[in-house]
């Protein structure tokens, strides 16, 4: 059985888009995966509750068709975030790379190691506007449509900065 999951990438230090690029050749090679479809690229200001004086970040929202368990698809993220030298120094701190799972199928998860929908989902527009790039009828599993999050979460700070062919560029491993 094969599941629609979108998940959130996301960027301050090293070269953000040179990063999610090549996040991109990264996940089209994961097991039991398939990419389905890439937003357009959005830069925008720390999220607010986050530590200050850190750079503008860059953020991407993918989906992908996935046999892999939520758990299992976790684990593989969080591998690729490593891989790409993340350092954990503190919560919401500025980091080489960010792998969310926004979203798996219909399914609502609260386990130790994961909260899906992602617990920040409907109050980040750096979130919701790549999400309806990719999907404008997209709803969360309480029914709530991601297009009536838009408005809620503004547009001020954000902007796009690359149309969804960003990632087609080469892409070199983050040094
Ligand atoms: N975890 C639980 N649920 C999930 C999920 N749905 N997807 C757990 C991924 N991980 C999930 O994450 C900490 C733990 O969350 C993981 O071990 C996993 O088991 P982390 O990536 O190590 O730490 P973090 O990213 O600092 O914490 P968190 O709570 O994931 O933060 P967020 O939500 O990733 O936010 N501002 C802008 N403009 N753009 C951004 O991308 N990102 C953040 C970080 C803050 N401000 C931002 C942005
Ligand atoms: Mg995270």
């Amino acid at each position: 059985m094969s599941y629609l999951a979108y998940l959130g990438l996301g960027a301050n230090l090293g070269q953000p888009q040179q990063q999610l690029s090549w996040v991109i050749s990264q996940l089209a090679e994961l097991p039991q995966c398939q990419l389905v479809a890439v937003s357009r690229l959005y830069s925008s200001k720390p999220a607010l509750g986050s530590p200050e004086n850190q750079p503008d970040y860059t953020n991407a929202v993918v989906s992908v068709t996935t046999m892999l368990t939520p758990h299992q698809l976790l684990q593989l993220l969080q591998a690729i975030e490593n891989q790409a030298g993340r350092v954990r120094v503190e919560r919401w701190g500025a980091r080489i790379l960010d792998l969310d799972i926004l979203l798996y199928a219909q399914d609502e998860i609260k386990t130790a190691e994961l909260t899906v929908p992602h617990v920040e989902l409907c109050h980040r527009s750096f979130v919701v506007l790549p999400l309806l790039d990719i999907c404008p009828t997209l709803a969360l599993p309480n029914g709530t449509k991601i297009a009536s999050l838009a408005t809620a979460t503004g547009s001020d700070d954000i902007h796009v900065t690359a149309d969804n062919t960003w990632w087609q560029t080469p892409s070199q491993p983050p040094p």
